[in-house]
């Protein structure tokens, strides 16, 4: 860590490196810069410097967003002294290289979802993470929808028994930013780039945050993958979710719709969709979990509430709750605003931040750890597998 001077009252920096700087690269800045101005944390994270390969992109960017300074690649980066921890928010087929050579270098890891393209890359990422882990560098996967207020206190209510017994799980993320057949090629539609589709970019959340809320992992998976539109024009220059076409054409290599059964370690059911194609959703995860004394369920696009319902009350005048989590007693809620004044998207990236700067300061290992994310990479391959064998999979543990 660069240590600041000792001024009583001043905390020690802790420097930030970001590689990536588009759409995720934004949303990470934006946790930087806040962090530290509405949570107490035991470190101050200094946007130190950002990477990309494109120095006049880059520099726009950096003064865009609020880096000190530049770098035209990851390497040099991570080469430097005055860099503590490196956020990677680049395409997946990036992730495995970048982040082994910065744990290697020392330096603490926030790693964007999925967390690798394949099975064979998490496990050389978990296995790097666990060996630095032993150095006292750490390193966390960016699920950010966990950190949602209203998520956080589904995971508290299940675990303090409100829902009883897991018999179901529902989960379903539904976006429809490519359903026009004319929206442009993007890398999050080619295989070598992001290792799947809608399974990977999307699925992999309600993967994660399935096993976050209930405490159980999934223990096998029957699933289906479809590509719905195979060609798309090539992009013009900006290759993003609002990219415009160019000339010519491109294959999608990606599934556009993916959807899976599964079975959970306590013998619960789970069904799973992910669909960039939902005409009308635009970034709704659904989630609802059943259990022998209650439920509780979550729509993203509204994502200050939590209803539940509570099994145990009199019939007769039980009924899904709607909990408005706003609350200072609400998990991170007590750092924003007065009761029913809502937030948003990017608050999860602010309060995964934080999470990540205080297990720094506090030698304590950050969750999801590569561990978890690398069990994700499995589910996601399990179904993949099930899709191509017509078959059921189990998921190694
Ligand atoms: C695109 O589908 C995307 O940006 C995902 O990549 C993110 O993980 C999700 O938070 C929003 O949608």
């Amino acid at each position: 860590m660069t240590t600041a001077p000792d001024a009583p009252g001043v905390e020690p920096d802790l420097s930030v490196g970001m590689v990536g700087y588009a759409f995720m690269g934004a949303a990470h800045s934006q946790a930087w810069r806040t962090a530290p101005r509405f949570f107490d944390l035991p470190l101050r994270p200094r946007m130190t410097a950002v990477a990309g390969r494109d120095e006049a992109r880059v520099k726009a960017a950096a003064a865009r967003l609020g880096w000190d300074s530049t770098e035209t690649s990851w390497q040099s980066l991570i080469e430097r002294d005055d860099i503590d921890l490196v956020d990677v928010c680049t395409p997946g087929d990036t992730h495995a290289e970048i982040v082994i050579a910065a744990l290697e270098a020392g330096k603490h890891v926030l790693c964007e979802k999925p967390m690798a393209n394949t099975v064979d890359e998490a496990e050389a990422m978990t296995r790097a993470a666990e060996k630095a882990a032993l150095s006292g560098v750490r390193s966390m996967v960016g699920f950010t929808y966990r950190r949602v207020p209203a998520i956080a206190l589904a995971r508290r209510l299940v675990a303090d028994g409100r829902i009883g017994t897991l018999h179901h799980v529902r989960a379903q993320y539904l976006q429809d930013w490519i359903v026009d057949p004319e929206a442009p090629l993007s890398w999050r539609l080619d295989k070598d780039k992001a290792g799947s589709g809608a399974l990977g970019d999307i699925g992999a959340h309600i993967i994660d945050l399935a096993q976050f809320i209930t405490g159980e992992s999934i223990s096998r998976v029957s699933g289906r993958l479809c590509t719905i539109v195979d060609e798309r024009p090539l992009p013009s220059e900006h290759s993003g979710l609002s990219g415009k076409a160019g000339t010519g054409t491109g294959k999608v290599t990606v599934d556009d719709a993916a959807m899976f059964l599964a079975e959970l370690t306590g013998g619960a059911l789970g069904v799973f969709e992910a669909t960039r194609f939902a005409n009308g959703r635009k970034n709704a995860i659904r989630i609802e979990v059943n259990g022998s004394r209650g439920s509780l369920a979550f729509d993203f696009e509204d994502m200050n509430l939590l209803h539940f319902f509570d099994g145990t009350e009199d019939a007769g005048t039980a009924g899904f709750r709607r909990i408005m989590v706003t609350e200072e007693q609400h998990p991170y809620v007590g750092a924003w605003w007065p009761p029913g004044h809502i937030i948003g998207y990017e608050h999860s990236f602010i309060h995964q931040a934080v999470d990540l700067v205080r297990d720094i300061a506090a030698g304590t290992d950050p969750t999801p750890s590569f561990a978890d994310g690398l069990q994700v990479q499995r589910v996601l391959a399990a179904v993949e597998t099930s899709s191509d064998t017509d078959s059921w999979q189990e998921i190694p543990t």
